[in-house]
């Protein structure tokens, strides 16, 4: 069979350029750990509300995990459950957060906090509070027309300083 020498170098080409695709998202996914929102954690959304932990919204301090905070977020068209978050200077905070309607963002500006919301699915986060100061969170998937006013806000507080 004769195959024409430009087609073999378009071949080798593409062929290449799979394989660098395949090796980067290789890297990504095994070394970095980068992976999409799993289907470890589903809930049904339409039951949100009767599932723990999204019975009880909030701040909540634990006990004997790898962290010391859990807030349990609550998205809906268009506001957050609980609309504000405070938690002490230094801890570490685990955020769960699911949607009840469509896609949501949840992004705490200016840190490296950013998870999308969906409905069925579970978003989990660990983060170390390292700053203190008030933090605007933002839906950033456009949900409707309310999209815009749909926010929260995280206060970090130094426990050592007096109120
Ligand atoms: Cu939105």
């Amino acid at each position: 069979m004769h195959i024409h020498k430009y087609e073999k170098y378009w071949l080798v080409f593409g062929v290449a350029t799979l394989v660098a695709f395949l090796i980067i998202l290789g890297i990504g996914a095994f070394h970095q750990g980068s992976h999409p929102n799993s289907n470890k954690k589903t809930i049904d959304y339409e039951k949100v509300k009767e599932i723990a932990p999204f019975t009880n919204p909030g701040v909540h301090k634990v006990e004997g995990k790898d962290w010391d905070y859990e807030v349990v977020i609550l998205a809906s068209a268009f506001f957050y459950n609980p609309p504000e978050i405070e938690v002490p200077l230094g801890s570490k905070v685990k955020f769960i957060a699911t949607s009840e309607d469509v896609i949501h963002g949840f992004e705490i500006a200016g840190t490296n906090i950013n998870m999308m919301l969906e409905p069925g699915y579970i978003s989990e986060y660990v983060a170390e509070i390292n700053q203190t100061g008030e933090f605007l969170i933002v839906c950033n998937e456009y949900c409707g027309t309310g999209h815009t006013l749909m926010h929260s806000m995280l206060k970090v507080v130094d426990p050592n300083e007096s109120k």
